[in-house]
Parts: structure tokens; sequence; C-alpha cells
């Protein structure tokens, strides 16, 4: 076992943004925890590990003493340290909203019609990978074993093996890897793939992904040799060898078992339901992006009402929406349109004593995300594409096991291990989807119970810490209890004010 605080390997984890956000509220500087799934998913494992934490802290204005503070304090509680890399207002706007934002996302989600690519996005793309490895380089050892997260971050491996870095690097893309007819109208498409390649390990969600990614890799060297099957394969290009997995992300299954049992929730769950008396409730729970389907899910559940009466006053659709990306105008313009359709979908339909909507545009406290994922019956989880989609598995899991259905998108990397017992859609079937909704409505318990017993099963069985410890095996050969606490850890519940 290796020492993390004398020498050995530690585990150094690099994403665009750190797990605490650091914001000025009126004239004082305070951190947060971040939102999202990367951050979700990676937190509970790194939290006493001993590490190290590299990203962005969120803003371009703050000076580094002060941010420095923050993460510092921020870091006594995680058991790792954060480590922050600075970018200015116009890396804010070139790297993140451009190139992460408006080309790659939307590329890799199957919406070539979204991007937008302006040739100085991908100078301020390689600008911002620059900023990264330096505070990499400052941070890390040669037997460190750096992990790399997600489409921001694709070329740092290049950058790094430019500058000799010998430690051995991984990387896990969160978001689908289009097919090939998607990908090559990127322009930079040949340099991103051999940056790629630099990686000792890749890591996708989906075997889907992974064959787009060996596609792409083809047409740029058609005589590169893949050898191998199953979980893990092995690319050899010239005289590197590396190696490619797919690594569906899971959740803390037991922490969100448990989180839907714990009292408060119940209580909560319990006062939900109790202000729907007689309704079977939908749920929809969304970052606000436009690949999560949410119009189109309003437009199918309004053609759920139009073509099943019987459901009136029967159901409701509580549809959570967490404000993300708003200063980008494509973002904004979907709030806006999502807005019209629920005042559209509501004036249509609502009677005294019904609103067919509940729409909440805020982020949850997780007692109270918890309390919706107990107190709905049917989650009805439709992205047009989605790497995996968490909600949909933390749904699973605090769900009481008698009563519950799981919709979801044939297109959500979930699918492919959920299809036995969700019921799959292509959300853009609108009638489609309307029709599973009456079907879910009208389901059996037994066959509400078979299908969700079957969920859990498979979310509990591959969960975070399998994730984790299935990348660091096909890596490193080692798992998660290879970087143990270090002795300053202060364990979780004990609070500090920031
Ligand atoms: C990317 C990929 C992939 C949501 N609302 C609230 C809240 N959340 C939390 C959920 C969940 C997370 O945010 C969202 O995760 P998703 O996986 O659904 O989506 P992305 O943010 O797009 O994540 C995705 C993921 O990375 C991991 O690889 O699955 O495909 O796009 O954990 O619980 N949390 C709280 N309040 C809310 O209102 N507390």
């Amino acid at each position: 076992m290796n020492d993390t605080r004398h020498g050995g390997d530690r585990l150094v984890v690099v994403s665009n943004r750190l797990p605490v956000v650091v914001k000025k509220v009126g004239d004082m500087w305070t951190s947060m925890p971040g939102s999202g799934g990367l951050v979700s998913a990676l937190a509970p494992v790194l939290r006493n590990r001993g590490g190290i934490w590299i990203g962005w802290s969120g803003t371009s204005e703050a000076n580094p003493v002060t941010i420095g503070g923050l993460l510092q304090e921020a870091a006594r509680h995680c058991g790792y340290s954060l480590k922050p890399v600075f970018l200015d207002q116009k890396d804010k706007d070139e790297f993140y909203h451009g190139f992460a934002n408006e080309v790659i996302w939307p590329l890799f989600h199957d919406l070539q019609s979204h991007c937008n690519f302006a040739p100085r996005y991908w100078q301020a793309y390689n600008r911002v990978s620059r900023r990264f490895s330096d505070v990499i380089m400052q941070n890390t050892r040669p037997g460190d074993f750096i992990w790399i997260h997600d489409y921001h971050l694709m070329n740092v491996a290049q950058e790094l093996r430019s500058r000799q870095v010998t430690a051995r690097m991984g990387f896990f893309l969160h978001i689908p890897f289009p097919p090939p007819d998607i990908y090559m109208k990127l322009p930079w498409r040949f340099p991103i793939l051999r940056a790629l390649l630099e990686y000792d390990l890749l890591g996708f969600q989906t075997l889907r992904d992974r064959r787009n990614f060996l596609q792409c890799v083809r047409l740029i060297a058609p005589d590169l040799a893949i050898t191998g099957k199953g979980q893990v394969v092995t690319i050899r290009a010239g005289s590197r060898e590396l190696r490619v997995g797919t690594f569906p992300i899971g959740i803390d299954y037991q922490d969100f078992a448990r989180g839907g049992k714990a009292e408060a929730v119940v209580r909560k769950a319990r006062a939900l339901h109790e202000d729907l008396p007689g309704r079977q409730v939908l749920l929809g729970v969304d970052r606000l992006d436009y690949t999560k389907g949410i119009c189109h899910r309003f437009e199918a559940f309004r053609n759920a009402l139009q073509r099943f009466p019987e459901l009136h006053h029967r159901t409701t659709l509580v549809q959570v929406v967490v404000p993300s990306r708003e200063d980008i105008p494509k973002y904004n313009d979907l709030k806006m349109e999502m807005e019209r359709l629920v005042g559209e979908i509501n004036g249509q339909f609502t009677q005294s004593g019904w609103v067919p909507i509940h729409y909440i545009f805020r982020s949850l406290s997780r007692t109270e995300l918890l309390a919706y994922y107990r107190a709905c019956e049917i989650a009805l989880i439709t992205p047009l594409k989605d790497g995996m989609n968490l909600v949909a598995k933390e749904f699973c899991a605090a769900t009481p096991e008698n009563d519950s259905v799981l919709i979801l998108s044939e297109f959500a990397g979930a699918a492919a291990q959920l299809q036995k017992g969700a019921l799959l859609v292509n959300p853009y079937g609108v009638e489609e989807v309307a029709e599973t909704i009456a079907r879910a409505i009208a389901m059996p318990s037994a066959e509400r119970r078979t299908r969700m017993r079957k969920l859990k099963r498979f979310v509990r069985d591959y969960d975070i810490f399998w994730w984790v410890d299935s990348f660091l095996r096909a890596a490193i050969a080692k798992d998660l209890n290879d970087f143990p606490a270090p002795a300053e850890y202060i364990p979780r519940g004990e609070t500090v004010s920031l």
C-alpha cells in the first residue's frame, strides 16, 4: 500500500470546475459546494483519500490569496487538497462558454446545428490547456496518477507530454462520444483525436461511445492495432500503447437509499403528496439544458392529457429545473420557451383543484430532492442524449420499491444498464412518450415492484465505488483503498464556517 504523505502515489483529479464554487455575495467572498453530475459522482469517492483536486473555482474576478484561503478552509472537510486554476474573463468567454459549451457540448450530443465553430475558441481551448498543465506540473510528482475529466480538458495530456511529464494519465469522458459522421464536422477533429491518444487509459460511459470513438480513430489511422475485447481493449499507436474502456458511472447507492428513508425526507415527502391528493406524480429533474429534452417532455405530457382525459385530476408533472449556464443566450432562450410552454399547457388544462404542471426553477436542498424522489411515483427522464444521467439512478435508489416506475430515454447512457426495469422511450416521439406515461400510470403494483427491484439491484451493484475501482484497476492496477485517508482529515458532519 502506498502512503500518500511520504512520496507514494497520489490520486490527482483534474476537472474544469472544482467541487467548491467561490462566489462574491455582497462584499464578501464565500465558497459553496458545486453542482452537476461530475461533482455529485466524484465528491463522495475522493472524500477521504488525501489526494488533490485541480480545477477552476468558477470566478474570473477574485484574487488568488482570497481564493486560496477559502479553498484551504473548504479542503479541511474534503480530505483532499483543492488547487485552483485561474481563468480570466476572456478565458471564461472563449474557452468555457465558447469552445466547451458552444462547440463540444452540442456536437457531442448530436446537435451540430447549435455549434459555433469560431476559430478563436480553439486558440482559447489550447491556452487554457496550458494553464491547467502549469498547475498540474506545480502540484504533482512522477509517481502520481493524474485522472483528467471531461470534454473541457481533452488536450491536457498532450500538453503535459510535450513538457516531458511521465506520470500515468487517465481520461474519462462524462458526455457521449458522437458517431463519425457528426464528429467529423469538427474543424479540429484530428488534433483532438491525436491528443486523446496521449492518455494511458481512456474511459467512456457506454459501449456505444467507445465504438464511436474507435471508428473515428480508425479514420485517421486505418492501420491501428486494436486488440482484446470486453470492458477494456488495447490500442497500439506507433510505439505507444493505450487502453480504452467502458466504465458506466454510478452513484453512492447506499447514501441515496439511506437518505430516502431519513425521517426528515419521509416527512417532507408525505407533505408534498398531501398537497397533491389522489394523484400519481410524474417527476423531471434536470439542469437547464437543451440536451435534457424538457420542452419535448412538456409536449408529450400535453399530448397525454389530450388523448387520455382520464388522466385529468389523476396526475401532475413536477418539473425541477436547476439554473445552469444562464449567461449563454441559447440557455436563456430555452428557459423562456419552457416557461411559455408551462403557461400554455397549464392555461389549457387547469381546472379547479388541479394544475397539471408544477414548475420549479431553482436548486433544491438535498432533503428536498430526496423527498421528491420519494414522493413521486413516476420519474420521467427523457434527455435527447445524455452521457449517463445520474438522476435516473438516484431516483431508483431513493424511491420506495413497491410503487415506482422509471420512464427513461433510450438515448441516455443509463438505458444500456437499466433497460430491463425501465420503460424505454424515444424522447422525440411525443405520442410514444404520451402512451408510455399512460401505461406507467396504469401499471399494476406487482409489475412495478418486479421492475423496480431489478433497477435497484443494478444501481446498487454498479455503484460509484465499483466505477472508480474498475477505472483505477484498468489504469494502474490499484483500487480506491490503495489511497488512504490523511491524518488531518475532518470527517463529514463537523461543520466549519467559511
Ligand atoms: C454530466 C453528464 C453524466 C440536480 N438537481 C439538483 C441536484 N441535482 C444533481 C443530481 C445529479 C446531478 O445534479 C445531475 O447529474 P446528471 O447526470 O443528471 O447530469 P449532468 O449534470 O449533465 O452530468 C451526465 C454525469 O455528468 C456524470 O458522469 O451522468 O450524462 O451530462 O447528481 O442529483 N442536486 C441538488 N439539488 C437539485 O436541485 N442538491
